[in-house]
């Protein structure tokens, strides 16, 4: 069984054939599953980091001083931008191109924009497959930019092994980062702009914010990432790979956190983003130490796997005509109260599922 050329190549390292095979697999072609499956052994070698924040933080900017740093250790990466919120077609702007430009010339960084069309859902499955192919290719780092509007940032988030939230003064009185559900995605915390007044406050806030979300877990009964009296960082390997397990209250005292460190950085010159990045490898270490990249990865594994199934059942409803008819037949019914809408749901699906 003959591999096919454009994966053979992309798995060399050949930045065209990269680029091909995340083409054929964002725009699904006929055959893309094929492609997939013979990447997919070499992947989950990539530390996948997801930057995330508000339009304007720096995002980008920041992005293209970690690749410099990256390569001045002599690392590898890969970058992938998703911006459904930009106008430009391709999703990047003109100024990130133009500011990715001198690392156009080197091998060692490869940068990919996703197009904007497709819903979220679409966005993000074509995002996890240009990871994976990058992964394959041996980047040893990706990094995922990805604008925070709000879902988007926990879809991401699901992708990446290590998520930065950047956060900037000035953006408000009022503290973004409180926004529901997206505090606890943080691994790292980026106060971009440093230069600008209100910084220290920002700073301020963010640890408030994180305190309260440790007393709410804890409260709530669930691990925390930041609770507990476990040593700061400290390791040992108490995760049981792949199996989810029931975890006892001393189990869970006894299992080392993780510290969302919270770091300043000045993205337009570069300062304190190498700082950014150790804090990013000091994160896969706890997470290869303790297990919870297992868990992660396993996470990430299973909401792609039901995303595909789901969107394979949602395809037969829309996609086939006698589902379809079947549909709008039932659903009048429902409408005119003939039938209820739970004894409709299980007709239709069992009779797309069967
Ligand atoms: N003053 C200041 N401006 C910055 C800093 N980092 C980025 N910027 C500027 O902020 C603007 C938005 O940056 P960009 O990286 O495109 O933000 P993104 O939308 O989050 O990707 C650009 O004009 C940058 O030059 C910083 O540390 N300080
Ligand atoms: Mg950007």
């Amino acid at each position: 069984m003959g591999r096919t050329e454009v994966v053979s190549r992309a798995l060399s390292g050949d930045i065209r054939a990269v680029s091909r095979l995340i083409s054929l697999i964002e725009d699904c072609v006929p055959g893309f599953e094929g492609l997939y499956s013979e990447i997919y052994p070499f992947t989950g070698k990539a530390h996948v980091i997801g930057i995330t924040g508000p339009p304007g933080s720096g995002k980008s900017t920041l992005v293209d001083k970690m690749a410099a740093v990256c390569r001045e250790r002599g690392k590898t990466v890969g970058i992938v931008a998703v911006d459904p919120t930009s106008p430009f077609t391709g999703g990047a702007l003109l100024g990130d191109r133009l500011r990715m430009q001198r690392h156009a010339l080197d091998d060692g960084v490869f940068i990919r924009s996703m197009g904007t069309r497709g819903q979220l859902g679409g966005i993000s499955r074509a995002t996890s497959g240009a990871v994976d192919v990058l992964d394959a290719a041996g980047y040893d780092y990706v990094i995922i930019e990805t604008v925070g509007v709000g879902q988007s940032e926990v879809e991401i988030a699901s992708i990446a092994d290590t998520v930065v939230l950047v956060q900037v003064p000035g953006l408000g009185d009022d503290i973004q980062v409180i926004k529901a559900g997206v505090m606890e995605i943080g691994d790292l915390f980026a106060v971009n702009k440093k230069d600008r007044p209100g910084v220290e406050r920002v700073v301020a806030e963010i640890r408030i914010a994180l305190e309260l979300s440790s007393v709410a877990s804890r409260g709530g009964g669930g691990t925390s990432r930041i609770a507990g009296s476990a040593g700061h960082h400290g390791v040992s390997a108490l995760g049981a790979a792949g199996s989810e397990r029931e975890e006892t209250v001393d189990e869970e005292a006894a299992r080392p956190c993780w510290h969302p460190p919270i770091l300043q950085t000045l993205a337009e010159t570069g300062e304190g983003v190498g700082e950014l990045f150790d804090a990013c490898d000091e994160h896969m270490r706890y997470l290869a130490g303790t297990g919870e990249l297992d868990d992660r990865r396993y996470r990430r594994a299973r909401s792609e796997t039901m995303q595909i199934a789901s969107g394979r059942i949602w395809r037969g409803l829309t996609d086939d005509r006698g589902a379809f008819a079947a549909a709008e037949e039932l659903a009048w019914k429902v409408a005119r109260r003939e039938i209820d809408p739970y004894s409709a749901g299980n007709e239709l699906y069992e009779m797309i599922v069967k």
